[in-house]
């Protein structure tokens, strides 16, 4: 049984994110200042158990045939070890990424220093969400936020280090990520939390994202982090033009596809998925929009033992890299990939494509993946998954019978080498997996983040907030 009251909704559920506004702030020295401040904001914060009733009331506005989206909005709170440490709570919470930090752990994730937004190396205490259905809602939010922490007057308690808004793409992007391809599609269920499953769909114990729950496997943590989460931030810049520049100039040859169906084919192979979310695995030479938008049966594959194998998903394809679903249950002892499950809340940055970087096939505007994503435990989860598979030239290791000399090479998306070795990955080609591509440069870029943990609602009243 889980208490959802008590449970910060961007965890389970999800804030509702049409536009979000991340707030990175230091606390003033005037530490109890800012935790009488942090009390009051304690009943503003969105938990899990506003999920029902926002369904409820959306349910509510359609059968009123209201007009326009019903207004909807949220706000959570996250802290990093160094501002728990400003707060005086020094309990080791046993996540040693966490303890780091991000900039600590940046030499372990393959990012580049200089690519790093100045504001992550600097000193964050933590950060305030606030998501909403328009820029309207949130800023009403924030504005709030702001009075309550005396934010424009003298004895603020809290310094703004950095904001960064992200949206969700306009037209029939949206839920796409600015490569063009629908995210969000596969998500871990939680037991005692998600009561229907969709085919394909696994439940994971509620420790796997849940601190102090059944099934997370680290043992002696403080009492006050139960229920609490930790939240993997990274600014992930994406190179769109370039990107789109590779994939027309390497189609994928065959009878009877156009170059340019040539190219999204190649798109397809190194995400996983078609633009529409259709799997690769389900439909290797053809994209399939019913098959990509129907979450009964979007979801509904695995990788193991698939006939015409050479033909199905690259082993280095991002899907597969970041979630191999039953590879890992072929290896002796048979692994299962559950401990290793994250819940991603992730929402794009940055303007759309101008008419200059289309004509000139070159970035000119920042944009990308404002990546957040939820875990028990960071190394376990968005760092194992940065550094052991994505960044792993050997991950995943092909099934042993009959054994393959195959090396799967580098997610094509998000693995990294320091920006220093050009990455290969295999499987480019449908029919070989043994097939090698060469791929230029990162397409996608770290600008940096911070590992924070999202604290319980009782955490936030009788601990830090104390
Ligand atoms: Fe990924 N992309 O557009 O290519 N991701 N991701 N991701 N990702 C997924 O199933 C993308 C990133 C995972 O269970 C899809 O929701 C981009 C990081 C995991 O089958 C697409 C960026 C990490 C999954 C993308 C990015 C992950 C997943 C398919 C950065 C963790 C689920 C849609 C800019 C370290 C896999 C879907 C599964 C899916 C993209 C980042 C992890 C389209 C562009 C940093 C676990």
């Amino acid at each position: 049984h889980l208490d959802l009251s008590n449970i910060q909704r961007d965890i389970l559920g999800g804030l509702p994110k049409r536009t979000e506004t991340c707030i990175f702030f230091k606390i003033s020295d005037d530490v109890d200042a800012f935790r009488k401040h942090l009390f009051q904001l304690i009943p503003h914060i969105t938990t899990v158990s506003q999920v029902q009733k926002d369904q409820n009331a959306i349910k509510e506005h359609r059968r009123q045939n209201q007009p326009g989206l019903f207004p909807l909005a949220g706000l959570n709170i996250a802290f990093s070890q160094a501002g728990l440490v400003k707060l005086g709570v020094t309990d080791d919470i046993k996540d040693s990424a966490f303890t780091a930090g991000q900039l600590a752990d940046a030499p372990n994730l393959q990012d580049v220093p200089i690519s790093w937004d100045l504001a992550f190396k600097r000193v964050i205490h933590g950060v305030i969400l606030v998501t909403g259905d328009s820029h309207e809602s949130v800023d009403k939010i924030i504005q709030h936020v702001e009075a309550l922490f005396g934010v424009h007057l003298p004895h603020a308690t809290i310094l703004e280090v950095l904001r960064i808004r992200g949206d969700v793409r306009p037209g029939a992007e949206k839920g796409h990520e600015h490569f063009g391809f629908n995210d969000g599609i596969s998500q871990p269920g939680v037991q005692g939390f998600d009561k229907q499953l969709n085919p394909g769909q696994v439940a994971v114990k509620p420790g796997v994202i849940l601190v102090g729950e059944d099934g997370d496997s680290v043992t002696g943590r403080p009492t006050w982090a139960k229920d609490g989460s930790f939240l993997v931030f990274r600014r992930l810049a994406q190179l769109v033009p370039e990107f789109n520049q590779f994939l027309a100039d390497n189609p994928i040859v065959l009878p009877g596809l156009s170059p340019e169906q040539g190219s999204e084919l190649l798109g397809a192979r190194l995400v996983g998925r078609w633009k529409s979310g259709a799997p690769v695995d389900i439909t290797p030479l053809q994209d399939d929009p019913a098959l990509g938008n129907d979450p009964t049966r979007n979801n509904n594959f695995s990788y193991a033992g698939e006939q015409d194998s050479e033909t199905r998903c690259p082993f280095a394809a991002h899907t597969r890299k970041t979630n191999p679903r039953d590879d890992l249950e072929q290896l002796t002892p048979p692994t299962s990939v559950d401990p290793f499950r994250i819940i991603r809340r992730a929402i794009p940055y940055g303007p759309e494509l101008s008419k200059g970087e289309i004509a000139e096939k070159k970035t000119i505007h920042d944009r990308g993946l404002l990546f957040i994503c939820y875990q028990s435990n960071i190394e376990n989860g968005f760092q194992f998954i940065q550094k052991n598979w994505a960044n792993n030239p050997a991950f995943p290791p092909p099934p042993p019978n009959p054994p393959k000399a195959i090396q799967p090479g580098f997610d094509p998306i998000i693995g990294q080498a320091a920006g220093a070795a050009a990455r290969t990955m295999s499987g480019d080609q449908p029919g070989s997996q043994a097939s090698q591509l060469s791929l230029p440069i990162e397409f996608v870029i770290s600008r940096g983040g911070e590992y924070f943990f999202t604290p319980s609602i009782s955490a936030l009243r009788n601990t830090l907030a104390r």
